[in-house]
């Protein structure tokens, strides 16, 4: 297995109820390591960005209204498989379809406030960390 690096997000529904220590607990007992780590008000055009994949979607006003509406805490995870690794760490996007002991099912509050965000692939990761980071922040 290649290792490989991801981007993740604690959103500001797990910031908000003091969290961020309890995800990161999950993230690393599950093997990845948290190799940048920043505590960010996101802006609109920040969101926005992030978000130009759902632009499109009914939800879109509502996620970048909740990814602005408190601190969250962006992160660069590294380990064997980090993407599908932490995918399956974070749990389905709904908590109620979410597996035992993932975050999402032990934290995360509704489908909108779910707690993380994951990249869904390598090329998105790279993409994401890249928004948020410089290699200099970064140290594996
Ligand atoms: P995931 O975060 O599991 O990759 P996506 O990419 O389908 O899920 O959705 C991105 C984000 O959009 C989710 N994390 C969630 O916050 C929000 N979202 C997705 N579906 C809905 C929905 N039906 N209503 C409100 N927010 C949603």
């Amino acid at each position: 297995m290649a290792v490989q690096r991801t981007f993740s997000i604690i959103k500001p529904d797990a910031t908000e109820r003091n969290l961020t220590g309890a995800v990161n607990a999950v993230i690393e007992k599950a093997g990845l390591r948290i190799i940048g780590q920043r505590r960010i008000q996101m802006t609109q055009a920040q969101a926005e960005r992030f978000y130009a994949v759902h632009s499109e979607r009914p939800f879109f006003g509502e996620l970048v209204e909740f990814m602005t509406s408190g601190p969250v805490v962006v992160q660069v995870l590294e380990g064997d498989d980090a993407v599908a690794k932490y995918r399956e760490v974070m749990g389905a996007t709904n908590p109620a379809d979410a597996a035992e002991g993932t975050i999402r099912k032990l934290y995360a509050k509704s489908i909108g406030e779910n707690s993380v965000h994951g990249s869904d692939s390598e090329e998105n990761a790279a993409l994401e960390i890249a928004q948020f980071f410089s290699e200099a922040d970064i140290a594996g």
